[in-house]
């Protein structure tokens, strides 16, 4: 079994590189590859960078290049539900594109023919993530992830955003893995800790929580990855 484990920036991914202590490093399309052997199973390890398009890159390339038969990622996020916290965890049961608009032919936002505005996560993963919070005495909240090439810091957006897509959390990535990965037929499982509320103090929240959020969602998907060892 190959499981791939992505974040966006450096620090999504650096604590799970640190727990795994050795790897060997592979530069492939302008991205650096990690590889290890980890309790039986294989892991291939990499942040993407930001946004859509290049998390649509890395996420084709871990399955298609490295062989990557599930899907993980660990990030931060924006809360728009009044009921996350910083720190606290979101997992996606699925997740949409909020700056996919084609409205003006009458198809609903985040549609294009032949696509779909949610896309769901596997559902065998959300349950063991269950089991995987219970066992760290953790509260993991279960909800919708809105995706965009955009840094929401912006009541007005942010509160557009819940209520089109009904969505609990924003971000910049999961969405567009979530296609790949639907494409593909790889089971995904996106999880994130959130680090601001995706309101005008946005990015001071961001700057200050960013290292303590990611780590709290890099510690969560390693005892995922853990429970997926056994
Ligand atoms: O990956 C981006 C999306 N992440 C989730 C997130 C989010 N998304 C949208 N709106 C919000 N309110 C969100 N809160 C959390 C986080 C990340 C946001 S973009 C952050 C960019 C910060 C930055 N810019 N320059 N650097 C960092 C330094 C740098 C310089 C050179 C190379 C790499 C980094």
């Amino acid at each position: 079994m190959k499981i791939a484990i992505m974040g966006a920036m450096p620090e999504e991914i650096s604590p799970i590189l640190e727990k795994i202590g050795s790897y060997k490093t592979t530069n492939y399309a302008g991205n650096k590859y990690y590889e290890a052997s980890y309790k039986g199973i294989d892991l291939i390890i990499a942040y993407s960078k930001i946004g859509k398009v290049f998390s649509t890159l890395t996420a084709a390339t871990m399955i298609e290049h490295f062989g990557a038969q599930k899907l993980l990622f660990s990030g931060v996020a924006g809360a728009i539900s009044p009921t996350l916290k910083v720190g606290d965890l979101i997992v996606a049961t699925k997740l949409s594109q909020h700056d996919l608009d084609i409205t003006a032919f009458g198809h609903p936002y985040g549609y294009v023919p032949e696509g779909a505005v949610f896309i769901e996560a596997d559902k065998q993963m959300i349950e063991m993530s269950k089991d995987v919070a219970k066992s760290m005495g953790k509260i993991v909240q279960e909800g919708i992830i809105a995706t965009g090439d955009q840094f929401v810091a912006n009541e007005d957006r942010k509160n557009w955003i819940g209520a089109t897509f009904n969505a609990d959390a924003l971000e910049m990535e999961g969405g567009s893995v979530a296609v790949v990965c639907n494409a593909l037929n790889i089971p995904f499982f996106i999880l994130r800790a959130i680090s601001d509320a995706a309101d005008m103090d946005a990015s001071f929240s961001f700057d200050e929580f960013l290292q303590t959020s990611a780590k709290e969602s890099a510690e969560f998907v390693m005892n995922m990855v853990d429970k997926l060892a056994d």
